[in-house]
C-alpha cells in the first residue's frame, strides 16, 4: 500500500504570540526548523513566498533567483521538497482592503504582481503548486463591496495568473471568516465553482483545512469527499477545532477523534495516498508549551493520522456491509465506536 507523505509550514513551529500577548518562546531559526522535518517524519515544506525569499517585494529578480536557489539547495541537502508556495497578501499595507478583490485598482495590480513573484519562487523551488488562502478577500461590512463584482475580479485574477504560467496549478484554501467578518469563497463548493469559471479548470482545485470547514459549520470529511468527487483535492490541512471560535489549529484529532477518523476514511476511500499529494498538518502548539517540546503537536498529529489509517484499514468490511444491508445503522455506529475504543 502506498505510504502517505506529510508536510507542514515553518509557521507551524512558532513563538506562541496571540492577539492578547507577545511571544512566549524564542524564534527557531529556519535552518533548525528544516532540520526537524525528517526527524518528525515529514518530507514536504509548505512555503509562504517570503518564507523562501524574505522581503520578497524589495528584491530584484536576480536576487530572488539567487535566494530561491539557495533555499532549494537547503531543501535538497535535507532530502526535502517544497509542497507549495502561497503569496502572503495579508500583511502588506497595500492589501488592507484585500488583494484581487480590493476596491482600489492599484491594490489589485499589486496583488497580481506579488502573486507572479510567488509563482516564480514556486518554479525555482521545484513545485507547480500554489495555494491561495484568500485572507482579506471579503468584507467587514457588506456595503463596502459588490460581491458579484468581487467574484468576477477573482475569476479575472485567476485567469491572468493561469496565463502567466502554463504549468502552475492553484489550490484555493477556503475559510469562511477570520481575519474578515465574511470571506469570499468560504467553502470548497465555492472554490470548485470558481475553478469551473476560469480559462483552465484543470489547473484550479482546492486545499481543505479541517478547522476552516468546521468554522463554516460543515463536516471536513464531507467537504473532502466533495473535492475528491471532482478530482480537485490537491492538499489538506488537517487539524482540529473546539467549536465555532477563532481558528484554533489544534492537533489533529485532539477534539473530535471520530471526526478525524472520518477525514482519514474519506482520504482512504478516495485513494489520496496513491495520488502522492501531501497530508499537510496546519497545527499550532499551545501557548503554554515549553520551547524544547514546541514541535510535539506535529509529531503527535502525524502519529494520530497513522493510527487512524490503521483503524480505517482494519474496520471489518463484512460488518459494515451487513449493517448497511440490514439498514441497521445503530449496529454500525456501535461497531465503529467499539473499533475506535478497542486497542
Ligand atoms: C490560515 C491558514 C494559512 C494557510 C496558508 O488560516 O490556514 O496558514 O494555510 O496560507
Ligand atoms: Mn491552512
Amino acid at each position: 500500500m502506498t505510504e502517505y507523505r506529510f508536510s507542514f509550514g515553518p509557521w507551524n513551529i512558532h513563538e506562541g504570540a496571540d492577539p492578547f500577548g507577545p511571544p512566549v518562546r524564542p524564534t527557531v531559526e529556519f535552518a533548525r526548523k528544516l532540520g526537524l522535518y525528517r526527524e518528525l517524519g515529514f518530507e514536504g515544506v509548505q512555503f509562504h513566498d517570503d518564507d523562501a525569499v524574505p522581503d520578497v517585494e524589495d528584491k530584484t529578480f536576480d536576487q530572488l533567483q539567487k535566494e530561491a536557489a539557495e533555499m532549494k539547495k537547503l531543501l535538497d541537502d535535507q532530502g526535502l521538497v517544497a509542497e507549495f508556495v502561497a503569496p502572503r497578501l495579508w500583511e502588506t499595507p497595500q492589501g488592507v482592503d484585500g488583494g484581487y478583490t480590493a476596491n482600489d485598482p492599484a491594490a489589485r495590480q499589486w496583488a497580481l504582481e506579488r502573486t507572479k513573484r510567488a509563482i516564480d519562487i514556486a518554479h525555482l523551488l521545484g513545485t507547480n503548486l500554489m495555494v491561495l488562502w484568500l485572507a482579506r478577500e471579503g468584507t467587514y461590512i457588506r456595503e463596502s463591496k459588490n460581491a458579484i463584482e468581487a467574484y468576477h475580479l477573482l475569476r479575472d485574477a485567476l485567469n491572468q495568473l493561469l496565463e502567466y504560467s502554463p504549468p502552475i496549478h492553484f489550490a484555493i484554501e477556503p475559510k469562511p471568516n477570520e481575519p474578515m467578518d465574511q470571506a469570499y469563497v468560504p467553502t470548497i463548493g465555492h472554490a470548485i465553482a470558481m475553478s469551473y469559471q476560469t480559462c483552465d479548470p484543470t489547473r484550479v482545485g482546492g486545499l481543505i483545512e479541517s478547522a476552516h470547514a468546521l468554522l463554516a459549520g460543515l463536516d471536513p470529511a464531507d467537504e473532502m469527499g466533495f473535492a475528491l468527487a471532482h478530482d480537485k483535492l490537491w492538499s489538506v490541512h488537517l487539524n482540529d477545532q473546539n467549536g465555532l471560535k477563532f481558528d484554533q489549529d489544534k492537533s489533529f484529532g485532539a477534539v473530535n477523534l471520530r471526526g478525524a477518523y472520518n477525514q482519514v476514511r474519506v482520504l482512504e476511500l478516495g485513494g489520496y495516498s496513491e495520488s502522492q499529494r501531501f497530508v499537510g498538518l496546519d497545527v499550532k502548539a499551545m501557548r503554554t508549551q515549553k520551547p524544547e517540546v514546541a514541535h510535539l503537536h506535529l509529531k503527535n498529529s502525524r502519529a494520530v493520522f497513522l493510527m487512524l489509517v490503521d483503524k480505517v484499514r482494519s474496520f471489518p468490511q463484512d460488518v459494515q456491509q451487513q449493517c448497511v444491508a440490514d439498514r441497521n445503522y445503530e449496529a454500525l455506529e456501535m461497531a465503529v465506536l467499539e473499533h475506535l475504543l478497542v486497542k
